[in-house]
């Protein structure tokens, strides 16, 4: 017997029921919730509320959806500025769970969650697990990180709503993966889709067929990846591919989800009012139009996001889906507006790196970050140029002041780097903007 279910077969779980609403109803609960939110957001964030008047508005003027274009943008550099908790809109004691993200430079980003954004996440990660035909009985091997990174925990407490089994992993360990994956009878699994690569690389290696598993599909984020990816992946493991979307500031993964006819992930509208804009210009694109996604948060209480501008550059569409949801759809994401990478489900910035090298003495400010891929699995190489004098000193220094520069990269930026010292001037200097990431992975 196949291992997926027939179209005509699908069910839905009766908390999905927001992703069916009629357009006037699903447009007027959005009105409704932003006007909310906009007011919460005014009334308790002092920089809001500047950027507000400054502009001359007042949460009246916001009467219908299209009003919204008038609203400031918010920045990731505003969650800098105001690190750690001054965009946050609850008292600390109304605040039940802190994540962070990469910052650009030193210090993360710090996101809040009251107990009442939680039931919020876990509503949309149950609507995205069962959007690509999960349900109960299921047994999901969650393999996203389980700690400051939204993955491991967003997916860990949809995944529980719907009334699966949980299998809260964690990344890592390869050889338990699989063993856990092959005897508990894993039906789905939740991951990088890189990741998954290299456990389908390490499964043939010790002679297990994935596809006579039971596992049956893959809910795939964090980090871009192509229709090619999603051909391999399914070619080689027998399961179905599902393209999963968010970010922490937003509230973590759950922002989108694709259904089982796999054409974009669908927004969960009720509760992310999706935009794109032009890059240059910050006007709204036309629907299809290719640009940056901007997204305000329609529920969330303690650090309402409005206008939040992603860097993630896609396309909107209204066009009907097949499986009657009347969430607009995005295209996959495959690039941003920034300098920003992901490195093994970690966002990286260079100016972070960057950060890293510079606290480190006997480095000079020129560097470059290579990015490989060896078995599937994301290699980050940082070439950095050290001054004369350290160059012609003994092999011992040299490797003291590598391993200095690997802890300050990994305390710093999250991921373990290889760092290689390079002569002085060796690295291409370049006339305009440094060229500072080599990404020579093939998707
Ligand atoms: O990566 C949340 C997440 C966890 C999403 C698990 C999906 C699954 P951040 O660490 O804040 O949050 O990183 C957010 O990752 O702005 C995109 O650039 C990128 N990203 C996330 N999902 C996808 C995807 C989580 N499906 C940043 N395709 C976002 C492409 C993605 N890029």
């Amino acid at each position: 017997m196949s291992k997926h279910v027939k179209n005509s077969e699908r069910s839905f779980h009766p908390l999905s029921a927001p992703d069916f609403l009629p357009l006037p109803q699903l447009r007027d609960l959005q009105i409704q919730r932003l006007k909310a939110i906009v007011q919460r957001a005014y009334d308790r964030v002092a920089l809001f509320r500047q950027r507000m008047k400054e502009r001359d508005l007042a949460p009246q003027d916001l009467r219908t959806l299209d009003d919204l274009a008038k609203l400031p943008f918010t920045l990731k550099t505003d969650l800098r500025d105001t690190y750690p908790f001054g965009l946050f809109a609850s008292p600390m004691k109304d605040i039940v769970r802190l994540h962070v993200s990469s910052g650009t430079t030193g210090k993360p980003t710090v996101v809040a969650y009251t107990r009442e954004d939680i039931q919020v996440w876990t509503n949309v990660m149950l609507r995205s697990m069962a959007a690509c035909g999960l349900h109960e009985g299921d047994i999901i091997q969650n393999a996203y990180g389980y700690g400051l990174f939204t993955g491991g925990l967003g997916a860990h407490y949809g995944a529980e709503a719907l009334g699966a089994t949980v299998i809260p992993i964690s990344g890592g360990n390869t050889p338990r993966q699989l063993m856990v994956m092959k005897d508990f009878g894993v039906t789905a699994i939740c991951c990088t889709p890189s990741y998954f690569l290299h456990l389908i690389d390490q499964a043939a290696e010790a002679g297990v067929n994935l596809k006579d598993l039971p596992l049956r599909a893959g809910v795939f984020g964090a980090e871009p990846w192509t229709e090619s990816m999603r051909r391999r992946i399914e070619a080689d493991s027998g399961i179905k591919a599902y393209d999963i979307y968010g970010l922490s500031e937003i509230i973590g993964p759950g922002v989108a989800m694709e259904c089982e006819c796999q054409a974009g992930p669908h927004i969960f509208e009720d509760y992310f009012y999706p935009e794109i804009i032009h890059l240059k210009t910050g006007k709204p694109c036309a629907d299809g139009e290719e640009g940056e996604l901007v997204l305000t948060t329609l529920g969330k209480q303690a650090m309402p996001m409005i206008r939040y501008r992603t860097r993630d550059i896609t396309t909107l569409t209204s066009e009907t889906c097949e499986c009657g949801r009347t969430l607009r759809r995005i295209k996959r994401i495959g690039r941003r507006a920034d300098d920003m990478f992901i490195i093994r489900g970690i966002n990286v910035y260079p100016s972070q790196v960057e950060t890293a090298l510079l606290k480190v003495e006997g480095t000079l400010p020129h560097y470059q970050i290579v990015l490989t891929r060896e078995e599937d699995l994301d290699v980050m190489e940082v070439q950095v140029e050290v001054t004369p004098e350290v160059f012609a000193d003994t092999v011992g220094a040299l490797e003291q002041l590598r391993r200095n520069l690997t802890k300050s990269v990994e305390t710093i930026v999250g991921v373990r780097a290889k760092v290689r010292l390079v002569q002085p001037r060796t690295i291409q200097r370049s006339e305009g903007k440094a060229k500072r990431v080599i990404d020579q992975r093939k998707m």
